[in-house]
């Protein structure tokens, strides 16, 4: 089953939108496989935002993602990581459309409430960095059957 790591960034944790933002994929149908509430290192933070290290924003995006906790989450589900990036929004806030998490929550482009991985690739590279594989929950056919 295809997963996609998702994170509720720390100024969606400090506003209170985890609830918010667990519930929305839960009621589209997805999976929870994995979450926890942790700080990121600078370390992790500099591998996670590795592809933009060139970028004139990269010092600011790390220090964003290390000044607070984060919400770190794995979901699953058929075609969850295009459809997590639907649900998510527009990077920037004042494009996102309402009824999209960015949409509805976020203001600035830098503090846009939720990150999420954006290609299979990019989600495999995530999940590895955030989890170990026994943190992962493995649901039973039976379970999933109700649902697919
Ligand atoms: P997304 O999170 O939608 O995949 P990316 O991968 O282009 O967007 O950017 C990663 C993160 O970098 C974004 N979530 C956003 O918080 C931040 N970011 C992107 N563009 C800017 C910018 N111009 N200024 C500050 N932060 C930015």
């Amino acid at each position: 089953m295809e997963k996609t790591f998702l994170m509720v960034k720390p100024d969606g944790v400090q506003r209170g939108l985890i609830g918010e933002i667990v519930s929305r994929f839960e009621k589209k149908g997805f999976q929870l496989a994995g979450a926890k509430l942790m700080s990121i290192s600078q370390e992790l933070a500099e591998e996670h935002y590795g592809e933009h290290k060139e970028r004139p924003f990269f010092g600011e995006l790390v220090d964003f993602i290390t000044s607070g906790p984060v919400f770190a989450m794995v979901w699953q589900g058929e075609d969850v990581i295009a459809t997590a990036r639907q649900m998510m929004g527009a990077t920037n806030p004042k494009d996102a459309v309402p009824a999209t998490i960015r949409g509805d929550f976020g203001l600035t482009v830098g503090k846009n409430v939720i990150h999420g991985s954006d290609s299979p690739e990019s989600a495999q590279r995530e999940i590895g960095l955030f989890f170990k594989e026994e943190e992962l929950i493995e649901y039973s056919k039976l379970i999933n059957e109700w649902i697919y």
